[in-house]
């Protein structure tokens, strides 16, 4: 079926404009950025993705996690909206595209209805979803898993960083704490587009990836507990050595994750050891073990074998352990008939597409459990990403808001 906006496109010189605008907040090292969630430099680039909504004509509001909504009205008020957007925040070596390119494509959606003058039946919602990343606050998806009642506001408040900062009082002191009761709202629907974050489109040529799945996804957060002393005058025998403990669990992890080949991945990222002197046997160490796969029963399997096989090199180092869930969430399925939308937009705009199995997980999997949702994926250059190396194209960025900004309108409903 061909609509009159068949042949409508989004400004993608606009877009690649806003992306690099934003992209100068929160610099990282090398061309990346480290826009960590409600850092001054997060605040900052709220601040500027609400001026260039409101320049859009939209109304913003924010929720008591912090969440921005931008609300352009449709020529129904009362029709709950069909949302579009991503995160702003970014991994400490991030790049500039992810999250980036879903919450500015959105608006740049937005933009594109507001030049041709374009009205819809429902209204439609651009989100920045707070504290996507996780990085900084864990679990990751911390905001869109409060809106899907995976989470309570205070725990989340609760939730303390590195430095033992409180999620809520950052969120506080960076001024976007707001009023608006967090979900408890209909979506008509919700897709997001984001960048892949894998190797697949780039390697087959494609230009969309039609998401149809996600990985689930389990963080163990492990304490190995031993005893400080001397690395020189401490006999082997007599050592309590945590950080040897560690490195066992790593090669667990890795042999766990090869072991479930191909539809499983396994690592640590994060590790903190104490007293971390270059003479001290490692008393303490924490970590977070994170394991996904598409497949919910390989899934709980390999979250069985480190609760079980954990322990048991612990016991043979002497050394306590404690195992706590930092994260998870199932593997997911994503709304048919959204996912159709995004299919028959890259269809009618001639776009080479493939479904795809998203590896990350995103917000859209948390909002999967409340309204009908799909994502939109583009490649990214040798699927690399949480690097400040991350690259895409903006022929991919341009083409995956085109099917955003169709998938967006045929389910709002455009009104001649
Ligand atoms: O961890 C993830 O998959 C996402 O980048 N927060
Ligand atoms: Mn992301
Ligand atoms: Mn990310």
């Amino acid at each position: 079926m061909t609509t009159p906006a068949d042949n409508l496109r989004i400004n993608g010189d606009r877009l690649w404009d806003a992306i690099h605008a934003m992209a100068k907040i929160g610099p990282g090292v090398r061309g990346g950025n480290n826009r960590q969630t409600l850092t001054d430099d997060d605040a900052e680039g709220r601040r500027l993705f609400q001026r260039w909504c409101e320049d859009a004509g939209m109304t913003v509001t924010v929720d008591q996690m912090g969440t921005m909504f931008a609300r352009r009205e449709g020529t129904d008020p009362s029709l709950p909206p069909v949302v579009i957007g991503s995160h702003l925040d970014t991994q400490p070596t991030g790049g500039r595209y992810d999250g980036v390119l879903g919450v500015l494509g959105a608006l740049e959606a937005v933009r594109t209805m507001n030049d041709l003058g374009i009205k819809t039946r429902y209204p439609i919602e651009v989100v920045n979803w707070t504290n996507e990343e996780g990085t900084r606050f864990a679990p990751a998806m911390l905001a869109s898993g409060v809106f899907a009642g995976m989470h309570e506001v205070d725990w989340a408040y609760d939730r303390t960083d590195h430095d033992g900062k409180r999620f809520g009082d950052e969120l506080e002191r960076i001024g976007f704490r707001g009023p608006e009761p967090v979900g408890g709202r209909p979506f008509h629907a919700l897709f997001e587009l984001h960048i892949e974050q894998g190797p697949i489109l780039e390697a087959e040529g494609k230009d969309i990836g039609v998401v149809t799945h996600g990985q689930g996804l389990w963080w163990l957060q492990i304490t190995l507990t031993g005893k400080e002393a001397h690395t020189g005058s401490t006999p082997m025998p007599m050592r309590k050595n945590a950080g040897l403990g560690f490195a066992r669990i790593a090669e667990l992890v890795q042999q766990i994750a090869m072991d479930n080949q191909p539809a499983a991945v396994g690592g640590i990222g994060h590790v903190d050891v104490y007293p971390n002197s270059r003479n001290v046997i490692p008393g303490k160490v924490v970590f977070t073990v994170d394991i996904r796969s598409p497949d919910q029963a390989t899934l709980d399997a390999m979250k069985a074998r480190v609760e079980t096989e954990a322990p048991k090199i612990a016991e043979e180092l002497g050394l306590g352990i404690e195992i706590e869930v930092a994260g998870h969430f199932d593997p997911v399925t994503f709304n048919e008939g959204c996912v159709t939308a995004v299919r028959n937009a890259a269809d009618r705009l001639g776009y080479s597409h493939r479904n795809l199995v998203s590896g990350a997980g995103h917000d859209a999997c948390w909002i999967n459990r409340v309204a009908p949702t799909a994502m939109v994926m583009c490649p990214c250059v040798d699927g690399l990403s949480h690097n400040e190396d991350e690259d895409i194209t903006k022929e991919w960025a341009t083409a995956g808001a085109d099917v955003l900004f169709h998938a967006a309108l045929e389910t709002a409903e455009i009104v001649e």
